[in-house]
């Protein structure tokens, strides 16, 4: 898969905060969103810049990092092991952080980058260093919750008439059954599902099993964000298929999910599980288990979003992910051709060398609220 790739030297890097206001505010089980602050992760070596970007929040509510601690991570512990190091290969640059215990999405930042670099290194795009075959992605969206059921209503028949190919929808205890029963009365054949970011307990199990009617193509991540015990019983006593996000995090927690039975379907965000090489990983174990897999997403800029399209180029990616278009989620793009779904519902794989992107400079330095230069010690 990455036995091509090039030795390369990381002599400089820069990371960078920007913020982009969001087209709506976003509310999930854990909070609402206004604005996607991003941490940027910019690197040179050997005369090839590569850009990453890190996709943890501002606050720890989907997971424990947060883009400030991401920053001062990737400032003392992360870059510091690749900045000045001899040339190596992404994998061998990856090692040099593996001291560092957790801070999966600053990790998968950096190798977003170095992979970036190293596709324009070669002329290879990240698709196909990661093994990618597909040119196009289904694309999905994933609906917040809304004021009411109309409006919950009104955004579902915008996206579909935009093409969507499924929709999902946050839900949370109260906001579960009703949700699911009206938007089925209303359209009866649209792939549906839910997701809880860890919303419920086992002791909603009766409110989960009353889903099962509504011929959901599943509901994500129900229980506990660190739990896989209980989503194996919850999973045993309801018929629609759990998918995992937040509770896999790396290959140990997938084997032991699969290995309990805590789900049958995998959400694959690179930030999660440390970076694209090990969401390859994971995407080639599901596969192995007979788990369908499919693209997360965690509101991320066009540089974060074409990453995404690369990753859900590969063979097992057969559900539509959560990759929308750009104008989902922002009025302007960091890049510039922002990405525009296709009337039947589906974005293109970037072919171009790397990220296969251009960003547009003035509109990124609109957006930057913090700069800072790092060189070797
Ligand atoms: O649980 O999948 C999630 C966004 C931020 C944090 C967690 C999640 C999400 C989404 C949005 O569902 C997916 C997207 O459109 O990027
Ligand atoms: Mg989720």
């Amino acid at each position: 898969m990455n036995g091509g790739l090039p030795r390369l030297r990381v002599e400089r890097a820069r990371l960078r905060v920007v913020e982009l206001p969001l087209v709506s505010p976003f509310t999930t089980s854990f909070g609402t969103q206004t604005v996607r602050r991003a941490l940027l992760v910019e690197l040179e070596g050997d005369g090839v810049a590569g850009v990453g970007e890190c996709v943890a929040g501002i606050d720890p509510a989907y997971s424990s990092e947060t883009c400030a601690g991401a920053l001062s991570t990737l400032r003392d512990h992360i870059l510091p092991s690749v900045l000045g190091a001899p040339p190596a290969d992404v994998a061998g640059h990856a090692r040099s952080w593996e001291w560092v215990r957790g801070h999966h999405m600053a990790k998968a930042a950096t190798e977003m980058a170095l992979l970036d670099q190293a596709g324009h290194a070669t002329g290879q795009s990240v698709s196909q260093i990661l093994g990618g075959v597909r040119s196009r992605i289904g694309c999905g969206v994933s609906i917040g919750i809304q004021p009411s059921l109309a409006a919950t209503l009104t955004a579902i028949e915008g996206y579909l008439a935009a093409g969507y190919q499924r929709i999902k929808l946050k839900c949370k205890p109260g906001y579960d059954v009703e949700l699911a029963q009206a938007v089925r009365q209303r359209f009866p054949g649209t792939p549906l599902m839910l997701d809880a970011n860890s919303a419920y307990s086992l002791q909603d199990v009766d409110q989960l099993r009353a889903l099962d009617e509504f011929d959901l193509t599943m509901i994500e991540q129900p229980l506990a964000h660190d739990d896989l015990i209980d989503h194996a019983t919850l999973q045993a006593q309801i018929e629609t298929s759990i998918c995992l996000d937040e509770s896999v995090e790396s290959l140990a927690d997938l084997c032991a999910a699969i290995a309990l039975g805590s789900g049958r379907i995998l959400n694959i965000k690179a930030g999660r599980v440390g970076g694209l090489l090990p969401a390859a990983q994971l995407h080639d174990t599901c596969g192995e288990a007979g788990w369908p897999v499919w693209c997360g997403g965690m509101l991320e800029t066009g540089i974060g979003r074409a990453a995404n399209l690369a990753l859900a180029s590969l063979p097992g990616f057969t559900l539509p992910g959560d990759t929308s278009a750009s104008d989902r989620y922002f009025e302007q793009d960091l890049l510039e051709q922002p990405f525009e779904l296709a009337a039947d519902g589906t974005l293109p794989v970037p072919t171009g060398p790397g990220l296969g992107i251009q960003v547009e400079q003035r509109r990124l330095d609109e957006a930057t609220v913090h700069l800072e230069e790092l060189s070797p010690k």
